[in-house]
């Protein structure tokens, strides 16, 4: 700003006109485009003032002190003024130790300074004099203290408020001012602002514009974008300066490089695609190595769009096989194209004498080889190999083994099972030209004696190992009937000795027989006595069988085909005592045995009706039979008694032993004798037979009745007033019957009913006629028929 005032002071210095309080009115020696100008100064040297009262008077009557601001106001106020030796004071004084216009409150610049030489010289001399028509260095500045007291010289301004637009300073003129337009506007008020060339959208890019004024105008910003990848190539921002021309040239939308990529290895590989442009934003490399070598990092890389690229370029190593030492008896001889161990290097394999190398002579270190890259895997040194050996049966080998099973300098041994023995040489060793010392022996059984098969037996043998050999079994079969002298087994033992030398074949044994009770044997024994075969007949005495077969024979078995019968006593028939008999036999040999002998008792009553005594003979029959015991018989009972019966029992025989009769009588008689008889042991009756006696009714009464008007008329048929006699009464004269008519004898001896007697009529008359005899005779007769009822019955009383 202050450079611009100062270019428009420049400009305006040779039209300015200045006045003075002393009326020196200059007219301007020339006039200008900007107009007439009247800038009109005013001083005062009486009385001399302080610089602050100086500028205390200047601002009560004019606007300030006077403002120099270029030379040609100087020169134009030294010509001007009046001399006067204090000179004078002018409106710039150090303010906070800086040189400062008062009036604009501007600092002193460099260029508007017009010391005299050797000026400023005091640090307390803060205000500042002009010395105008002063011979030495007149016109120029010198510090001076402000309490001094110089001449006045003032000035009046002729701009005020709103003279000149906002973008603009009000210059002050002679008796005028002008409007000094600030940078970037057009007169004459200013407010027109610059134009600038309208900018153009970026390739790849776009744009921001911004400006108070409007579009590309003074001031105005824009800022430029690219799109991604791309880049501003110069400023971003461009502001439309005062001149009308953007502070910078218009910058283009660059792609985003990327550095060239640096090759890290000549054994590297690349592919690259640039879309855009070499190494830029979206460029693409693919890496990869030579044979043989193996890449590290990223196989590819991308520019992007901050021009980085994603990854480093990778590098290229030789790809490495693993350390391979020799085998073990062998050397290795190995050649390395590159490195050890590496991509081209090839080891050759030996093994040193005795060993044979087992896998590939030579291993090359590949970039594809399969095991940790070698082209093989690695060999080794194996010793010569001799035939695999087996233990033969019945031997087991026992081999050292220096170098592997069956190898060279391999010894083996062959023990044999026990009870074989090995039929040549037991060791052998394999050699180094890979073949035996000796074969391996065979294990041969040991031997033991020839067996032979004893008379009656026979030998089966089994030969695990050969005929009579160790472990031959051999089990004696006898031939039947026969069995093995103790053990029937022997077996060949692994010294060569049978465990039984002797088998023999003995006949079975029966148990020894002996004779039993009257009996004899006789044996043949064609294998000894009581042996298998032997045959043993049994003969028994007279009267005596054998209860069984009297032959037996010695099985194979050992057992008698039955025993020996026992000679048992011929047997009679069973002989039972007849009833009422009994039987008491002596048995010699057994009951009923030959030579019993029995006799028959009869029980009493009875008597055998033959010969009481029979013995068994030797045939087995009785001498006799057993007679039969009978009862003894009585005399034959033809008839009961008369009027009577008869009832017997016969348990044996009719009228014998033990009959029994019962005897009786009909009703109305009587027994007269016993009432039964027994047949007795002896044959005779117990007692005699009774007689029947027929039953006679009390008559006594009849002795009454002579004197009595009854009348008395009785039949008999069985005797006089014995059972069935019946009697009838009837009265006499005027007499009544008082009772029954008719008395009957019962089977009992009883009278049907009392004894009537004479009627009531005329019982008085009788009785005082005839006195009380009748009456009194058949209270008497009644009383004695129920005495006679009372003693047989004891409760017939019906007369009493
Ligand atoms: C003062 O200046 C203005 C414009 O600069 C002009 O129009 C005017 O006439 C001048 N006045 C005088 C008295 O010269
Ligand atoms: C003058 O300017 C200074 C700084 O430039 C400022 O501090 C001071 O207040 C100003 N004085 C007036 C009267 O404007
Ligand atoms: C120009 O623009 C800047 C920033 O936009 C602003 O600060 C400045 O005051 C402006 N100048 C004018 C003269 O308008
Ligand atoms: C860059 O590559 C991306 C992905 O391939 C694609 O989408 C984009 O359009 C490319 N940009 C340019 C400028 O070619
Ligand atoms: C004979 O006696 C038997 C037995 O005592 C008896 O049962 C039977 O009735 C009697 N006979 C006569 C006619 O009395
Ligand atoms: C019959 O005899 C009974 C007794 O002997 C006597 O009581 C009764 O009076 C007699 N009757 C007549 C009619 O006499
Ligand atoms: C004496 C008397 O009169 N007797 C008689 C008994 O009864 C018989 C028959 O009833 C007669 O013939 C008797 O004359």
């Amino acid at each position: 700003e202050y450079y611009s005032s100062n270019i428009a002071w420049g400009s305006l210095y040779r039209f300015l006109l200045v006045f003075t309080c002393l009326s020196i009115y200059m007219t301007p020696d020339l006039s200008t485009a900007g107009g007439v100008n009247a800038w009109m100064y005013h001083h005062s040297i009486d009385p001399p003032r302080t610089w602050s009262s100086a500028r205390t008077w200047c601002q009560q009557r004019y606007t300030d002190m006077v403002a120099i601001q270029n030379q040609g106001e100087i020169a134009y106020l030294n010509q001007m003024l009046p001399s006067n030796p204090s000179y004078y004071w002018i409106g710039i004084r150090k303010v906070a130790g800086v040189w400062t216009w008062v009036g604009t409150n501007r600092s002193l610049t460099p260029e508007a300074q017009n010391w005299a030489v050797g000026e400023p010289n005091h640090p307390l001399e803060d205000c500042v004099e002009m010395y105008v028509k002063r011979e030495k260095d007149t016109a120029k500045w010198n510090d001076e203290r402000c309490n001094k007291k110089k001449g006045t010289v003032c000035y009046t301004a002729s701009c005020s408020e709103g003279s000149c637009g906002n973008h603009a300073d009000c210059v002050e003129t002679i008796g005028n001012f002008t409007c000094q337009c600030h940078p970037g506007f057009l007169s004459p008020r200013c407010e027109e602002a610059v134009t600038c060339d309208a900018l153009s959208v970026p390739q790849h890019g776009r744009l921001q514009c911004h400006g108070s004024y409007g579009p590309s105008r003074f001031n105005s910003s824009c800022r430029f974008h690219c799109d991604l990848g791309y880049s501003v190539e110069g400023p971003e921002w461009l502001q439309c300066q005062a001149s009308g021309r953007w502070d910078h040239p218009a910058p283009r939308c660059q792609v985003e490089q990327c550095a060239a990529l640096k090759p890290t290895s000549d054994r590297l590989l690349r592919t690259c695609l640039h879309p855009i442009a070499n190494d830029s934003f979206n460029s693409t490399c693919a890496f990869s190595c030579e044979e043989g070598f193996e890449l590290s990092g990223q196989s590819v890389t991308i520019c992007d769009h901050a021009g980085r690229w994603t990854a480093e370029v990778p590098t290229c190593s030789v790809i490495a096989c693993a350390p391979i030492s020799p085998p073990a008896m062998g050397n290795m001889t190995c050649v390395d194209s590159l490195a050890p161990f590496s991509f081209g290097s090839s080891c050759s394999l030996t093994c040193l004498e005795g060993y044979t190398l087992a896998g590939s002579h030579t291993l090359a270190c590949s970039a594809s080889g399969q095991w940790s890259r070698w082209s093989g895997q690695l060999p080794v040194c194996q010793a010569v190999q001799c035939s695999v050996l087996s233990a033969p049966p019945h031997g087991s080998l026992s081999c050292s083994n220096p170098n592997g099973e069956f190898s060279f300098s391999s010894r083996c041994a062959l023990t044999c099972d026990e009870g074989f023995l090995p039929n040549g040489t037991a060791h052998t060793e394999c050699s180094s030209l890979g073949s035996w010392s000796q074969e391996v022996p065979r294990c041969l059984a040991v031997q033991c004696s020839v067996l032979s098969a004893p008379p009656h037996g026979s030998l089966s043998c089994s030969n695990p190992h050969g005929e009579f050999s160790f472990s031959s079994r051999c089990a004696l079969t006898c031939d039947e009937g026969f069995l093995p002298n103790g053990t029937a087994h022997t077996e060949c033992s692994s010294l060569g000795s049978w465990s039984q030398e002797v088998l023999l074949c003995l006949a079975v044994q029966c148990s020894v027989l002996s004779a039993p009770p009257h009996g004899s044997l006789s044996c043949s024994n064609p294998h000894g006595e009581f042996s298998f075969s032997s045959r043993c007949a049994l003969t028994c005495d007279e009267g005596f069988l054998p209860n069984g077969t009297a032959h037996t024979e010695c099985s194979s078995l050992g057992s008698w085909s039955q025993e020996v019968p026992r000679c048992l006593a011929v047997q009679c028939s069973v002989l039972s005592a007849p009833p009422h008999g009994s039987l008491s036999c002596s048995n010699p040999h057994g009951e009923f045995s030959f030579s019993s002998r029995c006799a028959l008792t009869c029980d009493e009553g009875f008597q055998p009706n033959g010969t009481a005594h029979t013995e068994c003979s030797s045939l087995g029959s009785w001498s006799q039979e057993v007679p039969l015991c009978l009862a003894r018989s009585c005399p034959l009972l033809v008839t009961a008694p008369h009027h009577g019966w008869m009832n017997c029992s016969h348990p044996h025989s009719s009228f014998s032993y033990a009959s029994h009769c019962d005897l009786g009588c009909s009703e109305g008689f009587r027994l007269s004798g016993t009432p039964s008889i027994n047949c007795n042991t002896s044959g005779d009756w117990s007692g005699v037979m009774p007689t029947c006696k027929v039953v006679q009714c009390e008559a006594s009464w009849l002795a009454g009745l002579t004197a009595s008007p009854l009348s008395l008329n009785c039949s008999h048929p069985r005797g006089n007033f014995s059972f069935g006699s019946r009697c009838r009464f009837a009265c006499a004269g005027a007499y009544s019957l008082n009772g029954t008519e008719e008395l009957l004898c019962s089977s009992s001896g009883r009278w049907s009913d009392c004894v009537p007697e004479v009627g009531t009529p005329l019982w008085s008359a009788v009785l005082m006629y005839s006195g009380a005899g009748a009456a009194s005779l058949a209270v008497l007769l009644c009383a004695v028929g129920a005495g006679l009822l009372v003693a047989k019955q004891g409760t017939h009383n019906e007369c009493v």
